[in-house]
């Protein structure tokens, strides 16, 4: 079985989306997700320029053999561009190599190691009231496990909060009027947005303290720092957070530093989960040998794909590191159904992040994975379960989009 054809999809149902879709010399076709928000195109000129050219006549069966070649035969290695290129090759070889065998990806992994994936979902408000409502819709939805955001007093839109308010939203609860808190707007240029760490340390533990006096101790509760503290600022909030027994605190330093997790672990017992802007299991190294963190955050988009996730995965296992998979709707539905099937496979999973994604994106994206009782299952369709509309692509034309940027009330550009 040979690859007879291969081709990238830039489609933007509500927001952009690279797809790579290889087609077999006998009529078989796979879908990989090649999507990195706000720097789209670059994976889509990378396949098209400099990896599907290299694909066509190879054997398509030959899954690790392609990703090495890829990987080591570029002499230019990692990176979050390269890594989501050779991620979409992988998964729609692994979507390829599946339906051949008539058989659910996750059979060729090893096959089920639970019913369903447990599920976390993204509540926030701008104020506590708000959030309590965000948490209310996402329980009677059905989630188990929630993120919980809020809006900062004295701060305008922050990060992880709609901004109109929690009702219906997408990432939500129901998958009515959609809503984007990070918002990737269409625009020459990212929003700015303002920050206060000291403002936002005081604020959050009277949030959860709010939340587990209306919730009770036993729901899961999740919390993303995204990248914005300094190590003993995030020290100081693990342990003020401690009462709150949260499931993780995530992303409380950049990424970059592994480091500064040491000095993290050192002063709180608060669980610990980073690495969705890592792209390679060399970020990890420092965190998983020393056991600095708990949970894994990679996704299968961005970190080479299923053959390079279920390494990392399989090497976070020996240190008791579970996995906590990315799951933002900017990883395509092709890269939730990847993730889900890995969930479903391996011993150590931990949690799947999960925000539905908009009706237009679904439209586009004809996907089969089922969420009940707060439980994900990539389904029983062979291969990874999501065929792509290429008509419905069509009516979605790419448009520029950034993340925001973010600055401290002096102007000085922080984290986003
Ligand atoms: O900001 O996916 O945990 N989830 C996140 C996401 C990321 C976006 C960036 O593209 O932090 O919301
Ligand atoms: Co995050």
């Amino acid at each position: 079985m040979r690859i007879a054809s291969a081709e990238t999809i830039t489609t933007s149902p509500g927001r952009n989306f690279v797809t790579l879709r290889i087609t077999t010399d006998d009529g078989l076709t796979g879908l990989g997700d090649a999507t990195l928000n706000g720097r789209e195109l670059a994976v889509a000129s990378y396949l098209s320029d400099h990896v599907i050219p290299l694909l066509t006549g190879r054997d398509a069966a030959r899954i690790e053999d392609t990703w090495q070649y890829l990987y080591r035969g570029a002499y230019w290695r990692r990176g979050p561009v390269t890594m989501a290129a050779i991620a979409a090759v992988d998964t729609a070889l692994w979507d390829i190599k599946a339906k051949a065998a008539g058989m659910p990806l996750y059979q060729l992994l090893g096959g089920a190691s639970r019913t369903g994936a447990l599920a976390y979902g993204h509540a926030s408000g701008r104020d506590i009231p708000e959030l309590l409502d965000s948490i209310r819709e996402h329980l009677a939805a059905g989630y188990r496990a929630i993120r919980v955001q809020t809006g900062v007093p004295g701060l305008g839109p922050v990060y992880g909060v709609a901004s109109s308010g929690g009702a219906g939203g997408a990432g939500g609860p129901g998958g009515g009027e959609r809503y984007d808190y990070e918002p990737a707007r269409r625009a020459a240029l990212p929003v700015e947005e303002t920050w206060d760490t000291r403002a936002y340390l005081r604020h959050l533990p009277g949030v959860f303290e709010a939340v587990r006096a209306e919730f009770g101790p036993e729901l899961p509760l999740l919390h993303d720092g995204h990248h914005r503290m300094t190590p003993i600022q995030a020290a100081k909030l693990g342990t003020s957070l401690e009462p709150y027994d949260l499931f993780w605190l995530e992303d409380a330093t950049p990424g970059e530093d592994q480091a500064a997790l040491r000095l993290i672990r050192q002063h709180t017992t608060t669980p610990l989960a980073i690495g969705e802007v890592f792209n390679s299991v060399h970020d990890y190294t420092t965190l998983l040998t020393e056991r600095l963190i708990d949970y894994v955050r990679s996704a299968v988009t961005h970190t080479g794909g299923v053959t390079a996730m279920k390494k990392l995965l399989d090497f976070a296992a020996v240190y008791g590191v579970k996995s906590g998979m990315h799951g933002p709707t900017d990883v395509s539905p092709v890269g939730m159904a990847a993730a889900l099937h890995l969930d479903l496979a391996i011993h150590n999973f931990g949690i799947q992040e999960y925000m539905r994604h908009s009706a237009e994106t679904l439209e586009v994206f004809r996907t089969s994975y089922t969420f009940a009782d707060g439980l994900l299952h990539p389904s029983d369709t062979p291969g990874l379960g999501v065929e792509l509309d290429d008509a419905a692509a069509a009516r979605f034309p790419y448009a520029p989009a950034y993340l925001p940027v973010n600055r401290l009330t002096d102007g000085t550009v922080h984290d986003w």
